[in-house]
Protein backbone atom coordinates (compact mmCIF):
# COMPACT_ATOMS: atom_id res chain seq x y z
CA UNK A 1 0.00 0.00 0.00
CA UNK A 2 1.52 3.74 -0.87
CA UNK A 3 0.94 6.58 0.80
CA UNK A 4 1.74 8.98 -1.53
CA UNK A 5 0.39 7.35 -4.63
CA UNK A 6 -1.98 5.11 -5.67
CA UNK A 7 -1.45 1.99 -8.08
CA UNK A 8 -4.45 0.26 -9.90
CA UNK A 9 -4.07 -2.17 -12.62
CA UNK A 10 -7.69 -3.11 -14.72
CA UNK A 11 -8.44 -3.80 -18.60
CA UNK A 12 -4.26 -3.94 -19.25
CA UNK A 13 -3.97 -0.37 -18.38
CA UNK A 14 -2.24 0.46 -14.76
CA UNK A 15 -3.06 3.79 -13.54
CA UNK A 16 -0.75 5.93 -11.32
CA UNK A 17 -2.17 8.56 -9.32
CA UNK A 18 -0.11 11.09 -7.92
CA UNK A 19 -1.89 11.55 -4.19
CA UNK A 20 -0.78 14.39 -2.36
CA UNK A 21 -3.71 16.86 -3.35
CA UNK A 22 -3.38 19.17 0.19
CA UNK A 23 0.32 19.87 -1.78
CA UNK A 24 -0.78 19.89 -5.20
CA UNK A 25 0.69 16.79 -5.46
CA UNK A 26 4.48 17.75 -5.25
CA UNK A 27 7.55 15.13 -5.08
CA UNK A 28 9.21 14.62 -2.26
CA UNK A 29 11.14 11.68 -1.34
CA UNK A 30 8.58 9.27 -0.30
CA UNK A 31 6.81 9.38 -3.47
CA UNK A 32 9.66 9.26 -5.50
CA UNK A 33 10.50 5.56 -3.32
CA UNK A 34 6.95 4.81 -4.33
CA UNK A 35 6.97 5.70 -8.22
CA UNK A 36 10.30 3.63 -8.56
CA UNK A 37 8.37 0.55 -6.88
CA UNK A 38 4.90 1.43 -9.28
CA UNK A 39 7.19 1.81 -12.37
CA UNK A 40 9.21 -1.92 -11.58
CA UNK A 41 5.81 -3.24 -10.62
CA UNK A 42 4.56 -1.89 -14.43
CA UNK A 43 7.58 -3.40 -15.75
CA UNK A 44 6.82 -6.73 -14.17
CA UNK A 45 3.31 -7.28 -15.05
CA UNK A 46 2.48 -8.68 -18.62
CA UNK A 47 -0.93 -7.53 -18.56
CA UNK A 48 -0.22 -4.16 -18.58
CA UNK A 49 -0.38 -2.89 -21.91
CA UNK A 50 -0.20 1.06 -21.26
CA UNK A 51 0.83 3.16 -18.40
CA UNK A 52 -1.37 6.11 -17.35
CA UNK A 53 -0.23 8.79 -14.97
CA UNK A 54 -2.83 11.53 -13.04
CA UNK A 55 -3.14 13.71 -10.07
CA UNK A 56 -5.72 13.66 -7.11
CA UNK A 57 -7.30 17.14 -6.37
CA UNK A 58 -7.14 19.92 -8.36
CA UNK A 59 -3.42 19.86 -9.27
CA UNK A 60 -1.46 17.59 -11.24
CA UNK A 61 1.57 18.21 -9.59
CA UNK A 62 3.58 21.24 -8.58
CA UNK A 63 7.11 19.62 -9.20
CA UNK A 64 9.87 19.48 -5.90
CA UNK A 65 7.87 19.92 -2.26
CA UNK A 66 10.04 22.93 -1.33
CA UNK A 67 8.88 22.72 2.08
CA UNK A 68 11.48 19.96 1.92
CA UNK A 69 14.06 22.39 0.56
CA UNK A 70 14.43 25.63 2.83
CA UNK A 71 17.84 26.16 3.84
CA UNK A 72 18.27 27.66 7.22
CA UNK A 73 21.18 30.87 7.12
CA UNK A 74 24.27 29.36 7.95
CA UNK A 75 23.24 26.03 6.88
CA UNK A 76 24.61 24.02 4.08
CA UNK A 77 22.44 24.44 0.58
CA UNK A 78 21.01 20.81 -0.48
CA UNK A 79 22.62 19.12 -3.09
CA UNK A 80 20.16 19.34 -5.61
CA UNK A 81 22.31 17.41 -8.60
CA UNK A 82 22.23 14.25 -5.81
CA UNK A 83 18.63 14.75 -6.18
CA UNK A 84 17.94 14.82 -9.92
CA UNK A 85 20.54 12.05 -10.03
CA UNK A 86 18.52 9.79 -7.45
CA UNK A 87 15.23 11.03 -8.22
CA UNK A 88 14.02 12.86 -11.12
CA UNK A 89 16.47 10.96 -13.55
CA UNK A 90 15.70 7.90 -13.45
CA UNK A 91 11.91 8.96 -13.43
CA UNK A 92 12.23 10.51 -16.64
CA UNK A 93 14.36 7.75 -18.19
CA UNK A 94 11.86 5.27 -16.80
CA UNK A 95 9.25 6.18 -18.68
CA UNK A 96 10.73 6.99 -22.03
CA UNK A 97 12.72 3.77 -21.66
CA UNK A 98 9.12 1.74 -20.91
CA UNK A 99 7.99 -0.49 -23.72
CA UNK A 100 4.40 1.18 -23.44
CA UNK A 101 2.49 3.87 -24.24
CA UNK A 102 2.60 6.55 -21.42
CA UNK A 103 -0.66 8.74 -21.10
CA UNK A 104 -0.74 11.60 -19.02
CA UNK A 105 -3.92 12.94 -17.92
CA UNK A 106 -3.36 16.52 -16.97
CA UNK A 107 -6.23 17.64 -14.00
CA UNK A 108 -4.84 20.80 -12.84
CA UNK A 109 -1.62 22.61 -12.88
CA UNK A 110 1.57 21.59 -13.63
CA UNK A 111 4.82 23.03 -12.55
CA UNK A 112 8.72 22.67 -12.35
CA UNK A 113 8.86 18.61 -12.49
CA UNK A 114 5.15 17.96 -12.56
CA UNK A 115 5.47 19.60 -16.10
CA UNK A 116 8.29 18.07 -17.29
CA UNK A 117 6.79 14.89 -16.04
CA UNK A 118 4.12 14.81 -18.37
CA UNK A 119 6.48 16.42 -21.00
CA UNK A 120 8.01 12.78 -20.73
CA UNK A 121 4.91 11.13 -21.55
CA UNK A 122 4.54 9.40 -25.08
CA UNK A 123 0.41 11.23 -25.30
CA UNK A 124 -0.57 14.41 -22.65
CA UNK A 125 -4.50 14.78 -22.07
CA UNK A 126 -4.51 18.01 -20.63
CA UNK A 127 -8.07 19.71 -18.96
CA UNK A 128 -8.66 23.20 -20.29
CA UNK A 129 -8.42 24.40 -17.07
CA UNK A 130 -4.97 22.87 -16.08
CA UNK A 131 -1.82 24.66 -17.24
CA UNK A 132 1.48 24.11 -17.59
CA UNK A 133 4.48 26.35 -15.72
CA UNK A 134 7.96 26.06 -15.89
CA UNK A 135 8.38 27.58 -12.76
CA UNK A 136 12.12 26.86 -12.10
CA UNK A 137 13.25 30.52 -12.91
CA UNK A 138 11.06 31.80 -10.05
CA UNK A 139 13.45 30.08 -7.69
CA UNK A 140 16.17 30.75 -9.25
CA UNK A 141 16.73 26.96 -10.96
CA UNK A 142 16.91 25.85 -14.59
CA UNK A 143 13.83 23.30 -16.11
CA UNK A 144 14.77 19.86 -14.94
CA UNK A 145 13.17 16.10 -15.49
CA UNK A 146 14.01 16.31 -19.35
CA UNK A 147 12.47 20.12 -19.80
CA UNK A 148 15.69 21.97 -21.51
CA UNK A 149 15.25 19.11 -23.97
CA UNK A 150 11.75 18.34 -24.89
CA UNK A 151 10.68 22.34 -24.68
CA UNK A 152 12.80 23.26 -27.84
CA UNK A 153 11.38 20.09 -29.30
CA UNK A 154 8.09 20.60 -28.99
CA UNK A 155 7.61 24.27 -29.45
CA UNK A 156 10.89 25.67 -31.11
CA UNK A 157 13.34 27.95 -29.95
CA UNK A 158 11.22 30.78 -29.46
CA UNK A 159 8.77 29.35 -27.09
CA UNK A 160 11.20 27.40 -25.32
CA UNK A 161 13.06 30.58 -24.54
CA UNK A 162 9.96 32.45 -23.36
CA UNK A 163 8.51 29.61 -20.91
CA UNK A 164 11.74 28.59 -19.56
CA UNK A 165 12.86 32.28 -18.32
CA UNK A 166 9.78 33.67 -17.82
CA UNK A 167 7.92 31.03 -16.01
CA UNK A 168 4.78 32.24 -17.26
CA UNK A 169 1.39 29.61 -16.73
CA UNK A 170 0.90 28.27 -20.35
CA UNK A 171 -2.91 27.58 -21.00
CA UNK A 172 -3.84 23.86 -21.64
CA UNK A 173 -5.24 25.45 -25.02
CA UNK A 174 -2.35 27.24 -25.84
CA UNK A 175 -0.30 23.93 -25.12
CA UNK A 176 -2.24 22.31 -27.40
CA UNK A 177 -1.91 24.70 -30.00
CA UNK A 178 1.96 24.90 -29.79
CA UNK A 179 2.63 21.42 -30.19
CA UNK A 180 3.61 20.80 -26.05
CA UNK A 181 0.58 18.24 -25.85
CA UNK A 182 -1.25 15.86 -27.29
CA UNK A 183 -4.79 16.96 -26.72
CA UNK A 184 -6.74 20.12 -24.53
CA UNK A 185 -10.54 18.74 -23.65
CA UNK A 186 -13.09 20.00 -21.50
CA UNK A 187 -13.03 19.58 -17.76
CA UNK A 188 -15.98 17.59 -17.53
CA UNK A 189 -14.59 15.52 -20.14
CA UNK A 190 -10.89 14.24 -19.09
CA UNK A 191 -11.62 11.33 -17.35
CA UNK A 192 -14.09 9.75 -20.16
CA UNK A 193 -11.83 11.22 -23.03
CA UNK A 194 -8.51 9.13 -20.99
CA UNK A 195 -10.72 5.88 -20.35
CA UNK A 196 -10.88 5.81 -24.35
CA UNK A 197 -7.30 6.77 -25.44
CA UNK A 198 -6.23 3.89 -22.55
CA UNK A 199 -8.62 1.82 -23.47
CA UNK A 200 -7.88 1.54 -27.23
CA UNK A 201 -4.72 1.64 -26.62
CA UNK A 202 -4.78 -1.62 -24.27
CA UNK A 203 -5.83 -3.37 -27.36
CA UNK A 204 -3.40 -2.48 -30.00
CA UNK A 205 -0.12 -4.36 -30.76
CA UNK A 206 1.54 -3.27 -28.06
CA UNK A 207 4.46 -4.35 -29.09
CA UNK A 208 4.78 -2.51 -32.18
CA UNK A 209 3.78 0.75 -30.34
CA UNK A 210 6.83 -0.08 -27.86
CA UNK A 211 8.95 0.14 -31.43
CA UNK A 212 7.19 3.32 -32.69
CA UNK A 213 7.91 4.87 -29.86
CA UNK A 214 11.66 3.81 -30.11
CA UNK A 215 12.31 5.15 -33.52
CA UNK A 216 10.90 8.33 -32.57
CA UNK A 217 12.99 8.88 -29.74
CA UNK A 218 16.08 7.72 -31.59
CA UNK A 219 15.16 10.40 -34.60
CA UNK A 220 16.20 13.56 -32.19
CA UNK A 221 20.00 12.14 -32.34
CA UNK A 222 19.68 10.33 -35.89
CA UNK A 223 20.86 11.79 -39.63
CA UNK A 224 18.26 10.51 -42.33
CA UNK A 225 21.02 7.79 -42.92
CA UNK A 226 21.10 5.99 -39.14
CA UNK A 227 17.16 6.65 -39.04
CA UNK A 228 16.37 4.26 -42.44
CA UNK A 229 19.00 2.03 -40.86
CA UNK A 230 17.07 1.91 -37.92
CA UNK A 231 13.85 1.49 -39.14
CA UNK A 232 14.51 -1.06 -40.98
CA UNK A 233 16.10 -2.61 -38.41
CA UNK A 234 12.95 -2.36 -35.84
CA UNK A 235 10.38 -3.38 -38.90
CA UNK A 236 12.05 -6.42 -38.87
CA UNK A 237 11.66 -6.87 -35.69
CA UNK A 238 8.00 -6.12 -36.06
CA UNK A 239 7.21 -8.02 -38.64
CA UNK A 240 8.42 -11.00 -36.35
CA UNK A 241 5.29 -10.31 -33.87
CA UNK A 242 2.35 -12.26 -33.55
CA UNK A 243 0.22 -9.21 -33.72
CA UNK A 244 1.81 -8.00 -36.87
CA UNK A 245 0.30 -11.61 -38.47
CA UNK A 246 -3.15 -10.97 -36.79
CA UNK A 247 -3.25 -7.06 -38.15
CA UNK A 248 -2.64 -8.41 -41.83
CA UNK A 249 -4.57 -11.61 -41.21
CA UNK A 250 -7.74 -9.76 -39.82
CA UNK A 251 -7.60 -7.16 -43.04
CA UNK A 252 -7.69 -9.51 -45.06
CA UNK A 253 -10.13 -11.88 -43.76
CA UNK A 254 -12.30 -7.76 -43.20
CA UNK A 255 -13.07 -8.50 -39.31
CA UNK A 256 -11.25 -6.21 -36.44
CA UNK A 257 -8.23 -7.24 -35.54
CA UNK A 258 -7.19 -9.64 -32.12
CA UNK A 259 -4.10 -8.44 -30.87
CA UNK A 260 -2.36 -10.19 -28.21
CA UNK A 261 0.29 -7.84 -27.66
CA UNK A 262 2.46 -9.59 -28.37
O1 LIG B 1 14.93 20.13 -5.26
C1 LIG B 1 15.28 19.28 -6.03
O2 LIG B 1 15.36 18.06 -5.72
C2 LIG B 1 15.58 19.68 -7.44
C3 LIG B 1 14.43 19.47 -8.30
C4 LIG B 1 13.53 20.45 -8.53
C5 LIG B 1 12.33 20.21 -9.34
C6 LIG B 1 11.28 21.28 -9.22
O3 LIG B 1 10.17 20.95 -9.50
S1 LIG B 1 11.69 22.86 -8.72
C7 LIG B 1 10.14 23.72 -8.87
C8 LIG B 1 9.28 23.50 -7.65
N1 LIG B 1 7.91 23.94 -7.85
C9 LIG B 1 7.54 25.21 -7.85
O4 LIG B 1 8.33 26.11 -7.74
C10 LIG B 1 6.06 25.47 -7.92
C11 LIG B 1 5.55 26.00 -6.59
N2 LIG B 1 4.12 26.16 -6.62
C12 LIG B 1 3.52 27.20 -7.21
O5 LIG B 1 4.14 28.06 -7.81
C13 LIG B 1 2.01 27.28 -7.08
O6 LIG B 1 1.61 26.49 -5.99
C14 LIG B 1 1.28 26.80 -8.35
C15 LIG B 1 1.47 27.83 -9.46
C16 LIG B 1 1.74 25.43 -8.79
C17 LIG B 1 -0.23 26.70 -8.04
O7 LIG B 1 -0.69 27.93 -7.49
P1 LIG B 1 -2.11 28.01 -6.79
O8 LIG B 1 -2.32 29.44 -6.43
O9 LIG B 1 -3.12 27.33 -7.63
O10 LIG B 1 -1.98 27.10 -5.46
P2 LIG B 1 -1.19 27.45 -4.12
O11 LIG B 1 -2.11 28.13 -3.19
O12 LIG B 1 0.09 28.10 -4.44
O13 LIG B 1 -0.87 25.95 -3.60
C18 LIG B 1 -1.81 25.18 -2.86
C19 LIG B 1 -1.09 24.59 -1.68
O14 LIG B 1 -0.07 23.72 -2.18
C20 LIG B 1 -0.38 25.65 -0.84
O15 LIG B 1 -0.37 25.19 0.49
P3 LIG B 1 -1.26 25.95 1.61
O16 LIG B 1 -0.88 27.39 1.59
O17 LIG B 1 -2.68 25.71 1.17
O18 LIG B 1 -0.91 25.24 2.89
C21 LIG B 1 1.03 25.61 -1.40
O19 LIG B 1 1.99 26.06 -0.50
C22 LIG B 1 1.20 24.13 -1.68
N3 LIG B 1 2.20 23.91 -2.72
C23 LIG B 1 2.08 24.14 -4.03
N4 LIG B 1 3.22 23.83 -4.64
C24 LIG B 1 4.06 23.38 -3.70
C25 LIG B 1 3.42 23.44 -2.47
N5 LIG B 1 4.02 23.07 -1.34
C26 LIG B 1 5.30 22.63 -1.42
N6 LIG B 1 5.97 22.56 -2.59
C27 LIG B 1 5.40 22.92 -3.74
N7 LIG B 1 6.09 22.79 -4.91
Amino acid sequence: DYETIDYAVAGGVARITLNRPERLNSFNTRMHEELRDALAAVRADDSVRVLLITGAGRGFCAGQDLSDRAVAPGSEAPDLGASIERNYNPLIRGLRDLELPVVCAVNGVAAGAGANLALACDLVLAARSASFIQAFCRIGLIPDSGGTWFLPRRVGAARAAGLALLGDKLSAEQAESWGLIWRCVDDAALESETEALCGHLAQQPTRGLALVKRALQASWSNDLDAQLDLERDLQREAGGTADYREGVAAFLEKRPPRFAGR
